[in-house]
């Protein structure tokens, strides 16, 4: 199996680049910003306890993303592997992940980081906002709170990653092409070990 994880700021290219990935090595692509929209659309009890939070740019209690991400993981036993994009965000997601990996005989095999300055991040999400509908594309202040949890909340994550000696950090500005190239070069150096 390959286990990927998608790492990087709002906007970064994470649900752009992980789509493409999960296409081309045949992985079960794990979103926890498209299950939380799901679960907000679907007008759920978790959703809406999730929209006003995600409204404003803060994170869902790692409780109700472990369990999300739980579910999902048994319910695919018989696959080549899985790519996680926007999970985990927090400390206690990363450790929570290692464990029901773990429960399956799984680890993480490779952590790609994408990396964009602030000024091209804000750009793509602004942009993204007149077109999503996302709330929390559409204000300057939301974004910058996004960035705020994300160097306070997130960011730590890469020395997690880097002490398990699997982090590999991107140039995530550039042609959607260009960028998805270097991450395939790196996922195959790995040896792609999906066939
Ligand atoms: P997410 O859905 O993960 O949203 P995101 O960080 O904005 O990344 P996304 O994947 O959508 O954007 P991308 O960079 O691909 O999270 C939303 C909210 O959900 C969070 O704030 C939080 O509240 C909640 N949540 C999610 N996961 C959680 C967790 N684990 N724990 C707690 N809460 C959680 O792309 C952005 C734009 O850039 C797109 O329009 C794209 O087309 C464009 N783009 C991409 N690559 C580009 C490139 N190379 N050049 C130009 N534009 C590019």
């Amino acid at each position: 199996m390959l286990n990927l994880l998608l790492f990087g700021p709002p906007g970064a290219g994470k649900g752009t680049q992980a789509l493409k990935i999960a296409e081309k090595f045949g992985l079960i692509h794990i979103s926890t910003g498209d299950l939380l929209r799901a679960e907000v659309a679907g007008g759920t009890e978790l959703g809406k306890a999730a929209k006003s939070l995600m409204d404003k740019g803060i994170l869902v209690s790692d409780d109700i993303v472990v369990g999300m991400i739980d579910a999902k993981i048994s319910s695919n036993s018989s696959v080549k592997g899985f790519i996680f994009d926007g999970f985990p965000r927090t400390l206690p997601q990363a450790k929570a992940l290692d464990e029901l990996l773990a429960k399956h005989n799984q680890s993480i095999d490779i952590t790609l980081a994408l990396e964009v300055d602030k000024e091209e991040l804000y750009n793509r999400i602004s942009l993204r906002g007149k077109s999503s509908g996302r709330a929390d594309d559409q204000d300057k202040n939301t974004f910058l709170k996004r960035m705020q949890v994300y160097n306070t909340e997130t960011a730590p994550l890469k020395d997690y990653y880097k002490n398990q000696g699997v982090l590999v950090t991107i140039n995530g500005i550039g042609e959607i092409e260009d960028v998805f190239n270097s991450l395939c070069n790196e996922i195959i150096k790995k040896g792609n070990p999906v066939h």
